[in-house]
């Protein structure tokens, strides 16, 4: 079994300008520049048979490339604990259009995705124990987070295997917009 899902790498110099707000909050377990990414679809442990017709069904769902930008910030959790930190993106049709269509994809392939709205983020952080106060003043620290408009002209099927550093990505496939 494979755990896989879509998504769009950031280029390098929108992960850098990322990867310098990840500090100053104990706690924290920040992900790697090279792994930041949004997730277009997420897929769970799909089996290799599946995972192949997945592959194909996913060159259906090219968009034409289009613009992206990254702005604020926000975390998940609930109102005891933070789990998670992260940059969001601005709104934008073409996105939601290829999360939909890579996730109508998985479908065809006849993958049982969880049905949850369509959050785009980039997770910059998942945390363990960070103290709410820190949180908070992370938060409002980086609440003008923004990034230049980048153009997305491609997306990747990436599998994740958890290691004691968090989960590692490959990407198994590239689709060209
Ligand atoms: P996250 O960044 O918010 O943790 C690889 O794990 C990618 O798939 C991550 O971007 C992760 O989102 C996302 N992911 C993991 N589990 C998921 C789930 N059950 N539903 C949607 N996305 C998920």
């Amino acid at each position: 079994m494979l755990r896989l899902f879509a998504a769009i790498a950031l280029p390098e110099d929108v992960a850098g300008a990322l990867s310098r707000r990840q500090s100053g909050l104990p706690g924290a377990r920040w992900r790697p520049a090279d792994h930041l990414h949004i997730t277009l679809a997420f897929y769970g442990e799909v089996a290799p048979r599946m995972a192949d017709d997945l592959a194909v069904e996913l060159t259906r769902a090219a968009v034409a490339p289009f613009p992206l930008e990254l702005a604020g910030t926000g975390a998940f959790g609930d109102a005891h604990q933070t789990d998670a930190i992260w940059a969001g993106v601005a709104p934008s049709e073409p996105l939601t259009v290829l999360a939909g269509r890579c996730r109508a994809a998985g479908e065809r392939a006849g993958i049982n995705i969880e049905k949850r709205v369509y959050r785009p983020h980039v997770t910059l952080a998942y945390l363990r124990g960070a103290q709410p106060d820190r949180i908070g003043a992370w938060m409002s620290g980086h609440n003008l987070l923004a990034s230049p408009p980048f153009r997305v002209d491609r997306f990747g099927l990436y599998s994740s295997v958890l290691t004691h550093e968090g989960s590692r990505y490959t990407l198994e496939r590239e689709y060209l917009l």
